[in-house]
């Protein structure tokens, strides 16, 4: 067994709009419900999280785990333009309290993918305006959270949001090619990360801030590599270089992409894929840690995100299990890695995909809300515990 460093945090991950269920007044809702929508299916009552957190919780702390991400949803709990909602606010307060009682640190991230209606009808991240009414909206509920947080992540990739919105258009917005406004997207959500960053920090002070990240291992095959660079240099880069002197940055891989010198390549023969179409690639997240580590000048990582959809929980032993040895890699290079969090603790709504590709650790029944801790969870649940592998 290889220790992990002293106080390395173990833990998992959720979202409000795939977890909590009725979440109808964001941009999201409206997107599943638009005719001719690319969502598989509404996200409804998701995992009826909003009621059942304190029993989620606490199966989270029995299995072992130290620290659990969730998300604080916009739109509960600023409905309006500068209408502040205490009922949510106070919910929020009583995730971090339940967390706390269970020993377990919440990592509250303030935006994850999801916009109020009534911002994203005033011109929402391709309006510069967007990133003021962010941070106030995260000065309200740092100021009502405090130090109750123990990790505050401004936005959950926000690159994703931008590529798949702006880019590709299977998210709200919907657009495609939209290079302007992807541009001004992405200028936006970088202002509202150090303004609102600014705001968690005066209002909770000691409460270490970062934006988490989603990365890909970007490899170039037979001369892809300008097309490899430009994926790197569009998507992710922006972001590092924002990053640099946080608290900490989040880091969250699932595959690996490769690059020929017309773009992206299929999966390669004999590389096996998940139910995402990733290609199975453990090895992409020490590889991105290890880029994040260069570009950002050796800010603190958390990796935030890691995971897999697949019905195979042997499967995902595996990939955890070759992920961490990466980590392990990593940590025995000098990179200041400070913790895990596994992607997720339920089987929730997978945006555009529905609820078909399973990341949990724990089954849910569809019809009746049940848990059940799958074999990977108390497994990695051990592992936490010896902080160990
Ligand atoms: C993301 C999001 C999560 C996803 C997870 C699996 O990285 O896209 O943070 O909401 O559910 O990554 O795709």
């Amino acid at each position: 067994m290889q220790q992990f460093p002293e106080g390395f945090v173990w833990g998992t991950a959720t979202a409000a709009h795939q977890v909590e269920g009725g979440n109808w007044n964001n941009d999201w809702w409206e997107w599943e419900h638009r005719p001719g929508t690319p969502c598989a299916e509404p996200s409804g009552d998701a995992c009826d999280h909003w009621h059942r957190y304190p029993d989620d919780i606490r199966m989270l702390a029995d299995l072992g785990f130290e620290a659990y991400r969730f998300s604080v949803e916009w739109s509960r709990i600023e409905p309006e333009d500068g209408e502040f909602s205490n009922v949510a606010l106070d919910h929020y307060k009583a995730m971090c309290d339940t967390c706390r009682d269970h020993g377990i640190a919440p990592i509250v991230t303030f935006h994850h993918f999801t916009t109020p209606r009534w911002v994203a009808a005033a011109g929402g991240w391709a309006d510069p305006a967007t990133a003021d009414r962010f941070a106030r909206f995260a000065e309200k509920t740092a100021g009502h959270l405090g130090d109750r947080m123990g990790w505050a992540c401004t936005f959950n990739e926000p690159n994703w949001v931008v590529t798949n919105g702006w880019f590709i258009g299977i998210w709200p917005p919907g657009h495609s090619t939209d290079r302007d406004g992807g541009r001004r997207a992405t200028d936006t959500f970088i202002d509202a990360h150090h303004k609102s960053a600014a705001a968690i920090r005066a209002a909770a002070p000691g409460v270490p801030v970062g934006l988490t990240l989603s990365m890909t291992e970007a490899q170039a095959v037979d001369g892809g590599e300008s097309m490899r660079d430009r994926f790197t240099a569009n998507l992710e880069d922006p972001y590092l270089e924002a990053a640099r002197g946080d608290d900490f940055i989040g880091i969250q891989v699932y595959t690996r992409i490769r690059f020929g010198p017309d773009g992206p390549m299929p999966a390669e023969d004999g590389v096996r894929t998940t139910l995402m179409g990733y290609e199975f690639w453990p090895e992409a997240l020490a590889a991105c840690m290890r880029r994040a580590w260069d570009v950002t000048g050796g800010v603190p990582q958390l990796v935030t995100e890691n995971g897999i959809g697949t019905q195979n929980d042997a499967e995902r032993v595996e990939y955890v299990e070759r992920a961490l040895r990466g980590v392990q890699g990593c940590l025995a290079d000098g990179l200041d890695v400070r913790g895990y969090l596994y992607w997720s603790l339920l089987d929730n709504f997978e945006w555009v995909y529905g609820y078909e590709p399973t990341f949990g650790l724990v089954a849910v029944d569809r019809a009746t809300q049940v848990r059940t801790p799958k074999p990977s969870a108390s497994w990695l649940g051990g592992i936490a515990r010896a902080n160990a592998l």
